[in-house]
């Protein structure tokens, strides 16, 4: 920490741009303080200059309240803060267009699941201050125009780079200002992998089996395969330099947030039943590829990953998306 006092306010406008106006984005900016966040358009030239997007949020306390946040280019309103909430798949290409207008100190802030995408956007603009968030806030869209904050959880930010590491402190000021929980986070990588872990003992099995969470935990092509899963994740976080974990610990963490989360609907099965591009590669695929690139035995990570963009490839190519694989009965 750099001993900054709780009050100070990050250079420039104070202004904070949201980069992805799903869900999540749509969350920070109901809650941080009115008038001070603004949503980066994406290459829509439907979007008017000075348009704004109106939704209620459901707030947590059950509230319903209005929202308006202006759609501002990070050209026409260089921010103070930039929080990116795209989809992890889609993080570096919606950068792009906006890292050269962007003020060179100001920070940005990567919500994305998964792991892989975060290190890309640090290792593509090392220079410029990149932190990472991981976050147990949940929130949802049940119909256009209406969100909802459907679980209160707790956000923990670090920083990726080394220009990054003396801004935290009033980068979670800023975000604290919303209302929400958040920490600094020093160990960032280990965080993430916690996360990482549960997603990856989680969300592809529903996406397969087409199930809730909680659905996954007596079906046999779980309790199949989720030993050796496991075993494969404890491997590769030994190698990544992670807090040793025991397979049967890494289960028995999944299986709390299965039980826990029993009746939701994952953020993969969600993409899959949507036809959107789901998380897996910085998932699974991650895992896979980290496992690969060592050669540790990753055979339950591939045939996930392999099985999962295949349902999204055979969406694609107009196939039913309610069906299981074969293979997962
Ligand atoms: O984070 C999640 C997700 O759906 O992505 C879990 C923990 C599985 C809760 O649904």
């Amino acid at each position: 920490m750099n001993g900054l006092g709780a009050n100070q306010q990050l250079p420039g406008s104070g202004s904070i741009a949201i980069l992805g106006a799903g869900s999540l984005g749509q969350l920070w900016a109901g809650y941080l303080p009115a008038g001070s966040v603004a949503f980066v358009p994406r290459p829509t030239p439907e979007k008017e200059p000075g348009a704004s997007l109106a939704y209620r949020l459901e707030r947590f306390d059950g509230s319903v309240r209005p929202v308006s946040v202006p759609w501002l280019s990070v050209a026409a309103a260089p921010p103070s803060l930039l929080l990116v909430t795209t989809k992890a798949g889609d993080t570096l290409s919606a950068l792009e267009p906006h890292l050269p207008d962007l003020p060179q100190g100001a920070p940005i802030v990567l919500f994305q699941n998964g792991m892989g995408s975060q290190q890309s956007v640090a290792e593509r603009w090392p220079r410029q201050p990149v932190l990472a968030a991981s976050t147990t806030e949940g929130a949802n869209r049940p119909e256009p125009g209406y969100t909802v904050h459907a679980g209160k959880g707790e956000t923990w930010v670090g920083a990726l780079t080394d220009s990054a590491t003396p801004l935290l402190r009033q980068v979670v000021n800023t975000l604290a200002a919303s209302g929400l929980t958040v920490h600094p986070e020093a160990d960032i990588h280990q965080r993430l992998w916690d996360k990482l872990l549960v997603n990856a003992g989680i969300n592809a099995f529903t996406a397969i089996l087409n199930c809730r969470n909680g659905d996954i935990l007596n079906h046999r092509f779980y309790l199949e395969h989720i030993d050796n899963l496991c075993e494969e994740i404890a491997a590769v976080m030994n190698a990544e330099d992670c807090q040793p974990l025991a397979p049967h610990a890494i289960r028995q963490r999944i299986e709390a947030v299965a039980r826990n989360t029993a009746n939701n609907t994952s953020s993969m099965l969600s993409d899959r039943q949507q036809g959107r591009t789901t998380e897996i590669d910085f998932i699974n695929g991650y895992i896979a590829r980290q496992g690969q690139a060592r050669g540790i035995r990753v055979t339950v990570n591939q045939m996930l990953t392999q099985q999962v963009q295949q349902l999204s490839a055979d969406t694609k190519a107009g196939e039913p998306s309610n069906h299981t694989r074969p293979g997962a009965s």
